[in-house]
């Protein structure tokens, strides 16, 4: 294997190159090997100074992430980053693309920082459940001031060069060459007879402005739920009250609290789950079709949303709608959602000034386009017309998707003549700005269709997940079935609130009530309507409709389970009277739940169908639900998905839970064949991921 720190020597300048690709991550031989070169350099007589730089793209990608949860290997980060700090002869830093976590801290440990143009310096530990524990949240504060530290540490977001420069985080910015800038910088250093700076020798650092106690309740306020922030703000807090070497001790003691912690464990899932998802291994070698120009069909708040996320990507984009009237609502909201991505900083105002946009009645307007995205009303009927349309105008070797949410994607394409450019690119609500997109593989489906569907799904900055075709897809099916043992639990005496309070506190962004009412309940009674309304074992909410037939559809009526006023959400008076004649009518005696059993069943309802949705197929690994329901529908991304949660949870526990409740509606909870596997072979989803 060959050295993953170079040592070479430019006259009395030592260059120490981190070569450790994809992103230098600081893992155990990196961690060796940089130990060995700093020894050269202060055993080389010839040398005066040392450059550390990056190999590749990035300086240091930080720590080793998959190491955490393993047995530490000697040398840790903290005590080779003490070593270049302690050095006689100083050291520069020559940054380039991102110094992030423990990247960035083998930097602040450097005498001196220089970073180039472009460059993301950051701390982002929190983000995976952890903190800065070699040295961050020590030296940080030293350098930049309590607040800028705690905002940098606990925000987890990375600054650019003149943000960095501003802070105090880095002495100046470099021009040109990576190599060349911090070169220049340590003969600038040389000739001025600079010595060893060390950051761990500034005294602490003052109080931050506001109050620890403020600060914290404003951390747990902003990350209901998560422990990594609150625990940063801590490690901080000792910088300023503690001695350099005590800070450390407290940092590392609050770094192994959280390293222990499940938060972390799913963290880390998520962050490994979101780069593995797209990277299909049958589509290795398969060259996707270029795409420039892509078209929409129907410009409603899904056409509209996706055209937007096109023209965010740089895409030209041709929409047709039904009239006139319809094309120009759609331009006016693909306008107004184009001003809010500036606003928010998604795009600059050069940028928006140059999208490709036009707004048609005419499908000829699309015999250009490479792609076109059907985002029409969900029935076959009409979805058919659109495709034998589309199949008379579009292009030879033009791909043809749907977003349909669950109709037949094989019906779809066998009614045209090239099934094989038919696929399913199912997006999510808002969507410019949802991550989620399920990419939903027919039979007939070719292979280099489904690598340009994953090619635009990078390109729009997605998570794409590849989902086979059945009623609802990956995630909706899922949904359906925990939504139905929501609704289970209502009839038998859970209140929507409470279930909704149950599930918040577990860590959903909304819970299923709430989630209903945004969707709106119309789409619910639709659903249900054309499901046909006898599946085994499914609960109907009847009071849901009876508020559908009201008029009383959600949020877009102000009225739901939820009243919308001015001081938000309330709950809805009138549902509780149309549940218990619900009750009454299937002659159920309402009992109480706790807040754990409502989450126990509703998790087991998720885990049991996505269990089904993997052992069918539907989705390859059990990782593609955990990034379905993690991108798509509000799941913790602190728990890592339901997969994870099953895992952690132990599977044999919920298929015992499942069996448990089997007894009151056996049709309903029928343990799903893998899942039964999995528990009798006291195996794991994680074992199908790799
Ligand atoms: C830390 O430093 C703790 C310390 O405070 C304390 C220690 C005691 N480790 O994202 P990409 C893999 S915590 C291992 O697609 P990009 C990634 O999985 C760390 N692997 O590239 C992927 O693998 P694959 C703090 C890592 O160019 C491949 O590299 N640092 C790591 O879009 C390419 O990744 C962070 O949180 C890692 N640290 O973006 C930074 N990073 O090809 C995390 C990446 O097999 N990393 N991989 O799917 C990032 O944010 C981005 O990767 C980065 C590059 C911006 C660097």
């Amino acid at each position: 294997m060959t050295d993953p720190v170079s040592y070479t020597r430019e006259g009395e300048i030592a260059v120490l190159t981190v070569d450790n690709p994809p992103v230098n991550a600081l893992g155990h031989a990196v961690r060796k090997a940089l130990v060995a070169a700093f020894d050269r350099f202060a055993a080389d007589d010839d040398a005066r100074i040392a450059v550390l730089t990056g190999a590749g793209r990035l300086f240091l990608g930080g720590a080793d992430i998959s190491e955490f949860g393993k047995p530490p290997q000697d040398p840790w980060l903290p005590e080779v980053i003490d070593r270049i700090e302690a050095l006689d002869k100083p050291v520069v830093a020559a940054i380039h693309g991102a110094a992030l976590g423990g990247g960035l801290e083998v930097a602040l440990g450097c005498h001196y920082r220089l970073a180039m143009p472009g460059t993301k310096l950051g701390l982002p530990e929190v983000g995976l459940g952890i903190l800065p524990g070699a040295g961050g949240t020590q030296r940080t504060p030293r350098l930049t001031g309590t607040d800028a530290a705690l905002a940098l540490i606990t925000g987890g977001k990375p600054v650019g060069p003149d943000k960095a420069l501003e802070m105090g985080l880095i002495d100046r910015v470099g021009e040109g060459d990576v190599q060349e800038a911090g070169q220049s910088y340590a003969r600038t250093l040389l000739a001025d007879g600079a010595g060893p700076r060390r950051t761990a020798e500034i005294a602490p650092p003052a109080a931050p402005d506001k109050g620890w106690d403020e600060i914290d309740a404003d951390l747990a306020k902003r990350h209901p739920g998560e422990v990594a922030q609150r625990h940063a703000a801590r490690a901080v807090r000792a910088a300023t009250e503690m001695p350099f070497d005590d800070g450390m001790t407290e940092e590392r003691r609050l770094f192994n609290e959280l390293v222990d912690t499940p938060q972390r464990e799913g963290l880390i899932h998520a962050f490994f789950l979101e780069r593995k998802v797209s990277n299909l291994p049958e589509l290795k070698g398969v060259e996707p079709r270029p795409i420039t120009a892509v078209g929409i069909i129907g410009g409603g708040t899904m056409g509209s949303g996706i055209a937007t996320a096109c023209l965010l990507a740089g895409l030209s984009v041709t929409l047709v709608e039904t009239s006139v009237e319809a094309a120009s609502r759609a331009a006016n909201t693909i306008a107004g959602n184009l001003d809010g991505a500036v606003k928010r900083g998604k795009m600059n105002p050069t940028q928006r000034d140059a999208v490709d946009l036009t707004t048609t009645t005419e499908y000829e307007a699309l015999s250009e386009a490479d792609v076109v995205i059907e985002a029409v009303f969900e029935s076959m009927e009409v979805k058919l017309q659109v495709f034998d349309h589309l199949d008379r105008v579009m292009k030879d070797g033009a791909v043809l998707a749907t977003n349909t949410s669950y109709l037949d994607i094989n019906e779809i394409a066998g009614a045209t003549k090239r099934p094989g450019d038919v696929i399913g690119l199912h997006f999510f609500s808002p969507a410019h700005v949802m991550r989620l997109l399920e990419v939903v593989v027919a039979d007939r489906t070719a292979p280099e269709v489904v690598a340009t569907a994953f090619a635009l799904g990078k390109a729009l900055k997605k998570v794409a997940v590849r989902a086979g075709v059945c009623d609802g897809f990956i995630g909706n099916r899922i949904l359906s079935h925990y939504r139905s043992a929501a609704d289970e639990m209502m009839l038998q005496g859970a209140s929507p609130y409470q279930i909704d309070r149950a599930l918040e506190e577990f860590g959903f962004a909304m819970g299923p009530s709430k989630v209903a009412d945004l969707a709106g309940l119309d789409i619910g009674y639709m659903t249900r309507d054309r499901k046909g309304r006898d599946s085994p074992g499914i609960v109907n909410p009847d009071w849901a409709d009876r508020l559908v037939e009201d008029g009383h559809k959600g949020r877009k009526t102000g009225r739901g389970f939820y009243v919308y006023g001015d001081d938000g959400p309330t709950e809805n008076p009138d549902v509780a009277g149309l549940i218990d004649t619900a009750r009454k009518d299937a002659g159920v005696t309402p009992r109480d739940f706790t807040d754990e059993e409502i989450v126990a069943r509703y998790m087991a309802a998720m885990v049991n169908e996505a269990a089904r949705v993997v052992g069918e197929g539907i989705a390859k690994r059990p990782l593609a639900v955990d990034a379905v329901k993690l991108f798509g529908y509000g799941f913790p991304r602190y728990r890592g998905g339901p997969m994870k949660y099953a895992d952690m949870t132990g599977i044999a526990t919920i298929r015992d839970r499942i069996r448990g409740y089997a007894e009151d509606n056996p049709e309903f909870w029928q343990v799903a064949p893998l899942l039964d596997d999995l528990a009798d072979k006291d195996s794991k989803f994680e074992d199908m991921n790799t």
